[in-house]
């Protein structure tokens, strides 16, 4: 199909397309759940698991669909030892027709999306909605009737809250911030949240407790997608997340007051418990270990706050979002086109010139290892972009970040390491920097350094470019040209299915 055609197809679905690029989902699948799940339904991509055993069974099954790039979408019910009505759902947000192609021109049309998209439009509070459907409160309040599968071997606990949203406001202001923060279940009554020092929920909680008070809490387990979206990056400070992610889905999310802390509940959501973090000195618990996504359990066990319930709202037949960590060595741990998005945006944005894309080295997870192609302009080029690209806002837990030509295709992984093995000189064309920012989930994090909390540790940048002043020079690369080769591959490809990709 032509671009038009294409553009044509999706204004007559009107279904209200988020993109043009390959994506078929509609606005409102990204704002309702239950909508999301008759897509899937409909684009073939759901697939229903009956019985599964919560203890480690699932996790298995989760797993192993990691081994595709688009994991099909788990709907696991009548889960073992559990209340059948009770379903969890898995890889909402790996959905094929939800992230569309995972190319580079798909970072590009990204980057290149319209800016209206992001008006943020700020939440409508309804008097009713279906997450109301079961208010559970006083001694009748227990986490344990909910499946929370234990999903790795070595994880410490029971883990409802994966790709979950916590809910708090600001005690000074009318801020009310969402993240997504792991949750371990304790007993009928506790939950262990852990938030990482420095994150905005981190911030808000201990306002809380300076003035010697508990921070009220609401933490929804099932909601529509685009709230876990936007609850798993930073918003400026003060920025509602709740007005963004109506912004990106064209109309207000409607919330609810909760009950006993007054906070706005997505009125739509599935399972929302709602209470009290009372400070770490009044009540901690051990919370981890728990697989984390570098493909560890390096955060260990630690003791962590934790929030009392003092409310359980659900809808009758709950669905909970079931999203633990796995390998980065799986396919299914795709790119992250808005992560990379955000990394080439910060280089441009520090003025340097012709980045030609953007990429993530597979095994490295979101943020280990960047590749980076550029068209060298003048000697020192490759070096600007690099010690940038190490240095910026996006250069979270780095390690390794790899420049190259821009004839390299930085979405093969082994064109990326030809670049190496043929282009580059480890004694001159290295850079190793000390003292970068990681975290504790980073498993290369020395005992010494976590013990004394200085959560950093080194990165190295490898130029992999023909050395800019002998360019000319360089020895000629061999392979067929692009464009011939796709001129030939639709020659003979009806003859000749070998060329059939
Ligand atoms: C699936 C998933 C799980 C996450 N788990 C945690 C976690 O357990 N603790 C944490 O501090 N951050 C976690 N994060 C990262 C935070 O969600 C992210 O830093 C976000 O910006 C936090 O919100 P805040 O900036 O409002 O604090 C997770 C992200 C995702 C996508
Ligand atoms: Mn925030």
């Amino acid at each position: 199909m032509t671009e038009k055609k294409d553009e044509r197809a999706n204004a007559m679905t009107s279904k209200g397309s988020a993109q043009n690029d390959g994506r078929n989902v509609s606005l409102e699948a990204m704002a309702d759940l239950r909508v999301f799940l008759r897509e899937a339904e409909q684009a073939g991509e759901l697939v229903h698991v009956h019985g599964a055993d919560p203890e480690l069974e699932m996790g298995a099954l989760f797993e192993l669909s990691h081994e595709h790039l688009y994991p099909p979408v788990l709907l696991f019910d009548q889960v073992k030892n559990c209340a059948p009505q009770f379903r969890v759902l898995s890889n909402v947000r790996t959905a094929r027709f939800m992230v569309g192609e995972l190319t580079l021109d798909a970072v590009k049309a990204y980057r290149n999306r319209p800016k209206e998209k992001k008006a943020p439009i700020p939440p409508q509070e309804v008097n009713y909605g279906p997450v109301m459907e079961n208010v559970i409160e006083g001694d009748a309040v227990d986490v344990l009737k909910f499946p929370a599968p234990r999903w790795h071997a070595k994880d410490g606990g029971r883990y409802i809250g994966t790709e979950c949203v916590v809910i708090c406001k600001d005690p000074d202001s009318d801020w009310v911030n969402l993240g997504t923060y792991r949750v371990m279940v304790h007993d009928k009554t506790t939950l262990g949240v852990f938030i990482e020092p420095g994150k905005d929920g981190d911030a808000i909680r201990r306002k809380y407790w300076a003035k010697g008070q508990p921070c009220p809490m609401v933490i929804s387990v099932g909601q529509a997608p685009i709230l876990g979206v936007v609850a798993s990056v930073a918003a400026k400070n003060g920025e509602s997340e709740y007005a963004i992610a109506g912004g990106r889905v064209g109309r207000p999310i409607r919330t609810i007051r909760g009950k006993v802390t007054g906070l706005p509940i997505p009125a739509d959501a599935e399972l929302v418990f709602e209470g009290f973090m009372p400070a770490p000195e009044v009540d901690a618990r051990t919370e981890g270990p728990f697989g984390e996504w570098p493909g560890y359990y390096a955060s260990d066990e630690r003791p962590e706050p934790v929030l009392q319930v003092k409310a359980i709202y659900h809808r009758d037949d709950a669905i909970i979002i079931g999203q633990p960590p796995t390998m980065p060595t799986y396919p299914g741990r795709q790119i992250k086109i808005p992560r990379v998005a955000a990394l080439w945006d910060a280089i441009e944005a520090a003025g340097v010139p012709e980045i030609r894309g953007v990429w993530k080295l597979l095994g490295g997870g979101s943020r280990f290892i960047d590749v980076i192609a550029i068209k060298q302009l003048h000697p020192g080029h490759a070096k600007m972009a690099g010690l940038v690209a190490a240095g910026c806002g996006q250069s979270y837990m780095n390690r390794l970040i790899i420049i190259v030509d821009e004839d390299i295709d930085i979405t093969n992984p082994a064109e990326v390491m030809w670049a190496v093995a043929s282009r580059w000189d480890p004694k001159s064309q290295t850079d190793l920097i000390d003292g970068c920012w990681t975290g504790y989930i980073d498993p290369r994090l020395s005992p010494d350094k976590r013990a004394n909390g200085d959560i950093t540790t080194s990165r190295m940048i490898i130029y992999a470019v023909r050395p800019y002043h002998w360019r000319d020079g360089f020895p000629e690369v061999n392979m067929v040209d692009r464009d011939l080769a796709a001129q030939v591959r639709g020659k003979w490809q009806d003859q000749l299915p070998f060329l059939r990709k």
